[in-house]
């Protein structure tokens, strides 16, 4: 792997959740490894090189927590150390429910009446990214590079620059930075910007992001920042602030779904979706309120109204993940969901036909994207979302290039897919639906010069590009130190 030759120091990576949970079964232990494209990207890096990785043990804390919380990962074939946060319940509380998924995941989403703070929670949210900071001060070699991630750990690089100025850290924010007048909705928002400038580079998903936030340095922290560079001096350093879209591995993808068991898999759908002359539609999403799962479901009511010959011929089967079930308002949302699916499956429903099918579990990564293969149709209709890996997947997958992707105007992943998806506004049902008819109506040849197009962007743009671009980015970083 190019990357491997990139990285000249030992690696730490640092996230909220663990790539690896220990559960008890009956009979043992059963280990699983956790889903989502930052693991799915960095695991297989750090299985090549060795290294640690840091992360809130939120499995089984009796196994988790024995031998003091380190691990040698993957568990078949050890290769590089899994240090383990032990929480309390407490601490999940203030620093994870609260803190980060009722106050800047919202805010940061521009959601603002959903934003509550409470200094209890900033509290804990502080001392548990100091808690993060210490483990990592104390695994991390001489001179480490530490890639950490995310709202839940804004505080993190300032803590460690205190304790280790050794070490190089980026950090990378996967969600989107809010502009100056909402961000400072939030009641700590200078300390949140004096703890990410703690790291050496700050990686969002956009230019947009990166605008807001040297604009919230610029305006809340009173510091010069060089537009032209992406470079803020800060406390005698330079922060190198740059946009990194996140994406996935193609070839990877590829693979999975040109595999024999996913290849009958999708082979059995298609004879089932084509014997009843129908068209599949999917959707994938967390249970959460800023992927328009709600919207979304108006527009296929509005879909079915407005287009009856549609009617008993598309079917649409969403895959609604429950997320975040620690969060009261996220299990209320998931029963708002559920509810709006029957409204609309009994009134367009008949003998034998139902509109939308709800799949309401994860299922394994293979068959999912056996899914996005098979699949005529997509849809990603979120409200704001950072990049949203699940567009990108779905043109991955689709090695038959027969299907169309509706996106979202207001996702990351919109920046670099907008020309050859079908771009709607989630909060336009009419018009949602119209451009799904209209999508519906290309042509075959039509549809596979989108895909093909789309296909080839990512195909230069992969997952390990964004890596390689951020490592370089630190490399350079932690040259000019030297
Ligand atoms: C955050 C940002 C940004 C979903 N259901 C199943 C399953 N998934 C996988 C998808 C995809 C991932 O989960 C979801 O990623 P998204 O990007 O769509 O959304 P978030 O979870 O909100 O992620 C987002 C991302 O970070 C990365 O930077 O793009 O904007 O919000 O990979 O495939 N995977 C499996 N079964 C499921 O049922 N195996």
């Amino acid at each position: 792997m190019a990357i491997k030759q990139l990285i000249e120091a030992p690696l730490v990576v640092v996230t909220n959740r663990e790539p690896y949970i220990d559960e008890r079964v009956a009979g043992g232990i059963r280990t699983i490894q956790t889903a989502g494209g930052v693991v799915s990207a960095l695991d297989p890096l750090l299985q090549e090189i060795g290294g640690n990785w840091v992360a809130w043990g939120s499995g089984n804390a009796d196994i988790e927590m024995s031998s003091g919380g380190q691990r040698q990962v993957p568990p078949e074939r050890p290769r590089y150390t899994l240090n383990r946060i032990t929480l309390s319940p407490e601490e999940v509380q203030g620093y994870y429910a609260k803190y980060s998924n009722q106050g800047l995941w919202p805010l940061s989403h521009m959601l603002i009446e959903r934003a509550q703070f409470s200094r209890r929670a900033w509290q804990t949210y502080r001392s548990v990214n100091q808690k993060f900071a210490k483990r990592v001060s104390a695994v991390s070699p001489p001179g480490a590079w530490v890639f950490s991630h995310d709202y839940q750990l804004a505080l993190f690089p300032a803590f460690v620059r205190k304790t280790r100025p050794d070490v190089t850290i980026a950090h990378f924010w996967h969600i989107p930075w809010p502009p100056l007048p909402i961000f400072r909705l939030c009641p700590q928002h200078q300390e949140i910007l004096r703890g990410l400038l703690g790291a050496d580079v700050l990686g969002f998903q956009s230019e947009q992001d990166v605008e807001y936030f040297l604009n919230a340095v610029e305006r809340t922290l009173k510091t010069t920042v060089n537009r032209e560079t992406g470079r803020i001096d800060w406390q005698g350093r330079s922060v190198h602030v740059k946009s990194f879209p996140i994406s996935v591995d193609v070839n990877a993808i590829e693979a999975m779904v040109e595999s024999p068991r996913i290849r009958r898999w999708v082979r059995g759908i298609r004879r089932h979706v084509d014997r009843r002359d129908q068209i599949l539609g999917i959707s994938v999403d967390r249970a959460d309120y800023t992927k328009g799962l709600l919207p979304r479901l108006d527009a296929m009511k509005e879909f079915y109204t407005l287009y009856p010959q549609y009617r008993e011929r598309v079917t649409y089967l969403q895959i609604v993940v429950p997320s975040r079930t620690e969060v009261a308002e996220y299990r209320r949302f998931y029963e708002q969901v559920e509810k709006k699916t029957q409204e609309v499956n009994q009134r367009f429903a008949t003998n034998g036909w139902k509109p939308i099918i709800t799949l309401p579990h994860s299922l394994d990564r293979p068959r999912l994207m056996g899914l996005f293969r098979a699949a005529d149709f997509a849809v990603v209709s979120s409200l704001v979302d950072g990049m949203n890996l699940v567009a990108k997947e779905f043109v991955a997958a689709q090695v038959d290039k027969r299907g169309v992707l509706l996106l979202s105007e207001t996702t990351g992943a919109a920046n670099e897919l907008e020309h050859e998806s079908f771009p709607i506004n989630p909060l336009d049902p009419e018009g949602f639906a119209n451009t799904l008819h209209e999508a519906l109506s290309i042509s075959a040849d039509e549809r596979a010069d989108r895909i093909s197009a789309m296909r080839k962007h990512l195909e230069e743009h992969t997952i390990y590009d964004w890596m390689a671009d951020i490592f370089l980015t630190l490399k350079m970083a932690a040259q000019s130190y030297v």
